[in-house]
């Protein structure tokens, strides 16, 4: 057993680790921005590294001790550099917010002109959003989507010729298509910007050759590690060999910002963590798990449709499946978001491109397949589960949010209380366990 030793010194931690993983074990994950790491994985982020101090680099480090903490880091970054195809890589920031402040950092000055593409239209909240630092630092201009969903191309290119930002970002958290990495860099070309790649939701299928890379356009590439890469949370800065050609101190400039810049000692732990999830990515199985991803977030896009739902794009290229309920009114994600906990499925509320109600009240709701897919399930299954989820979506499309504030926190309040005794929900929540019950996960762990 896993944590026996938990269970004999904490049992109320324990207690607490033990029911999660029966949520994770018994709920369809659908959160695109989460996946289960290998117990392998597993085990490096619980081992002794965690006890370690490593300020600095390998071979150049503050504190003694570090031989065996160098191998590590340099099998990391050796691992990095050779899956994404870059010269240089740092994988020490604590997570993807701080790697992208740092590129920041490294870059530019407070008060110089930034610019991503905008969180209500899928972007993320660090490439510039008003309530991020990034956009109360600098003085961000943001492109967004057209009608279509899609990236407006000319809007974007609009916006980065007219205000010639010194860094552009490309890449977002709720997009259903592929990144327009090319269109980005010859914007930002003609302005003389530094591009920025955050792939951190794709990274994944990126490794497995289902989404374009950037190495091409791009002077610096960040990803986070633990969304279809399905390692640790971590992160990992890249710069491209573009970017050595832009500016050959980029890397120094990188490694500086991140320590001392911003950041103490790295995480041994998680670098270890990382070590052994991008091992995992290289193997050929990797590559037949990203492509099953994606074909089952598209079996789950037309399943949605067959039963009538509307869906941003109308479909997806890439992992995320994005569900707009406005024909049923606005502001309904919520009310969908809650019903689908009470049945296992766990999603998360979003705002859609001309969001007609608010970020906290949105009217679609975020789908993810990466995690599902590496409990093993196929097309099949994905149409299974569009099934349940139109089921929901049927029982409580009927509620009207109230237009107070007060008047929404009660009815919210009562909405909960009801559906959590619903029969019909209930009974889908049946059909759910069975799903579950086919596809188990981390067997290794009797917890
Ligand atoms: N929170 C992540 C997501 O859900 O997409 C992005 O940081």
């Amino acid at each position: 057993m896993w944590y026996d030793l938990i269970e004999k010194s904490d049992p109320e931690i324990f207690g607490s680790i033990k029911k999660e993983v029966g949520r994770q074990r018994n709920s369809l994950e659908m959160i695109p921005s989460e996946n289960f790491a290998s117990a392998a994985v597993l085990q490096a982020i619980g081992s002794a590294l965690t006890n370690k101090y490593s300020e600095g680099y390998p071979g150049r480090r503050y504190y003694g001790g570090n031989q065996f903490v160098d191998e590590i880091e340099r099998t990391a970054v050796a691992r990095a550099k050779s899956l994404f195809g870059v010269p240089y890589a740092n994988v020490q920031p604590y997570s993807g917010s701080p790697a992208n402040l740092e590129v920041y950092l490294a870059l530019c000055k407070p008060g110089d002109v930034i610019c991503g593409q905008s969180l209500t239209d899928g972007g993320h909240l660090t490439h510039g959003w008003k309530t991020s630092v990034t956009g109360m630092i600098f003085k961000s201009v943001q492109y967004g989507v057209g009608d279509d969903g899609y990236v407006d191309i000319e809007g974007m290119r609009r916006i980065i010729l007219k205000n010639r930002p010194k860094l552009v970002w490309v890449g977002a958290s709720a997009y259903t298509r592929a990144f327009p990495f090319k269109e980005v860099w010859d914007a930002s070309n003609e302005v003389g910007a530094y591009v920025a790649a955050d792939i951190a939701h794709v990274a994944g299928l990126i490794v497995g050759g289902v989404h374009e890379s950037p190495v091409d356009y791009s002077h610096i590439i960040t990803t986070t590690t633990h969304k279809t890469l399905r390692g640790p949370r971590g992160a990992i800065i890249m710069v491209t060999q573009k970017g050595l050609d832009k500016d050959p101190e980029l890397p120094e400039k990188i490694d500086r910002i991140v320590f001392p810049g911003m950041q103490g000692g790295p995480h041994d732990h998680t670098t270890a963590g990382i070590a052994v999830a991008l091992m995992e990515a290289s193997k050929p199985e990797f590559k037949e798990y990203a492509q099953q991803v994606v074909k089952n977030a598209k079996a789950l896009a037309e399943g949605l449709k067959k039963r009538g739902i509307k869906l941003v794009t109308g479909g997806t290229d890439n992992h995320i499946v994005l569900m707009d309920l406005t024909p049923f009114g606005k502001g309904k994600g919520v009310f969908v978001q809650d019903a689908l906990d009470v049945v296992g499925i766990t999603v998360n509320k979003n705002t859609i491109p001309n969001e007609p109600s608010s970020p906290f009240y949105p009217s679609g709701i975020r789908l993810g397949t990466p995690a599902l897919t590496t409990r093993g399930m196929k097309e099949e299954d994905m149409v299974a589960i569009a099934g349940f989820i139109t089921d929901v979506v049927d029982e409580v499309k009927a509620n009207e949010l109230p237009s107070d504030k007060a008047g929404r926190v009660a009815c919210l309040k009562e909405f909960k209380a009801e559906i959590a005794s619903n029969p019909r929900l209930l009974e889908i929540r049946g059909r759910v366990l069975e799903l579950c019950g086919r596809f188990p996960l981390y067997p290794e762990i009797t917890a």
